[in-house]
């Protein structure tokens, strides 16, 4: 039997952050050494993420890409090590990475270039029947916080999801199987993420469960007044989940787990 994404993953669902990189803004280094990532994702299902992301390659502001075999070097023996114990998903731009990744079970790809950067990734994620995230990020990573401007972010992140979403499924991708996410922080202002957050409905209403990801992210740090925040408290990072959620947003992407799924519970007790 085959889910829906939105059966697979009821609202509020968390996905926890694994970064097994060097560099990753958030959580830069911790995860770097595969045991150290495997225990992370082992303790993230344990606090009740419904699903734990693991990436091999940095998309922080102003950073360069790493090839196939560095990406999979990375993550081949994370994913090997929770094979059939943690649910996980597998954030990459590269059909090879996305291949391997689902030969060991990951269930969910999830692509901050929404299909963009490799074309044969469109046609993995379709052969394999797997789950699949499509992000909005304006340029790329190594310049996307040069200026970014926008007459009006949310319908033009909007129009973008519902362009790739149409592109995946005419591709052969099930739209049920298929989330979106406004991708907060990818070339975008501070004033473009909070309006993104507020109108969170607008991209809710192109019909399916949407992703956000806000968690430790600079612009929560820089509305608490740091103008050279690099990243946001926890405290912050609970009340946009919140925020996000009660606006429509079906999976939380969190790098502090057990803490979101308390707020979460909560904000859902309130909200039924
Ligand atoms: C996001 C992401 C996000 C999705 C990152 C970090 C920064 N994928 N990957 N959405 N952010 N789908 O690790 O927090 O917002 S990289």
């Amino acid at each position: 039997m085959s889910l829906s994404i939105e059966e697979r993953f009821p609202r509020p669902s968390v996905m926890g952050v694994v970064n097994v990189t060097p560099d990753s803004f958030s959580d830069g280094g911790v995860n770097y050494a595969a045991a150290d990532a495997v225990a992370s994702a082992r303790r993230m299902y344990a606090e009740g993420a419904a699903i734990v992301d693991i990436g091999g390659e940095s998309t922080r502001p102003g950073s360069n890409g790493v090839s196939v075999v560095e990406e999979l070097r990375r993550v081949e023996p994370v994913l090997e090590a929770l094979e059939g114990e943690v649910p996980v998903s597998i954030d990459t731009a590269k059909a090879q990475v996305a291949r391997r990744a689902l030969e060991l079970g990951a269930e969910l790809v999830n692509d901050v270039t929404a299909l963009r950067s490799d074309p044969e990734l469109v046609h993995v994620v379709a052969e394999s029947g797997r789950y699949l995230c499509l992000m909005h990020m304006r340029g790329e990573p190594r310049t996307m916080q040069v200026d970014p401007t926008y007459d009006d972010v949310v319908s033009e992140v909007a129009r973008f999801l519902e362009e790739r979403l149409r592109f995946a499924v005419a591709e052969g991708v099930a739209e049920e199987r298929i989330c979106l996410d406004p991708g907060i922080g990818f070339g975008k202002t501070v004033e473009h993420n909070f309006e993104l957050l507020s109108r969170l409905e607008v991209i809710a209403s192109l019909g399916r469960p949407v992703l956000v990801g806000v968690s430790r992210k600079s612009s929560l740090g820089r509305i608490l007044g740091d103008r050279d925040a690099t990243t946001g408290p926890l405290s912050a990072s609970l009340a946009a989940a919140v925020a996000a959620y009660e606006r429509g947003a079906t999976i939380l992407r969190v790098h502090d787990v057990k803490e979101h799924v308390e707020a979460l519970t909560v904000a859902a007790a309130v909200a039924r």
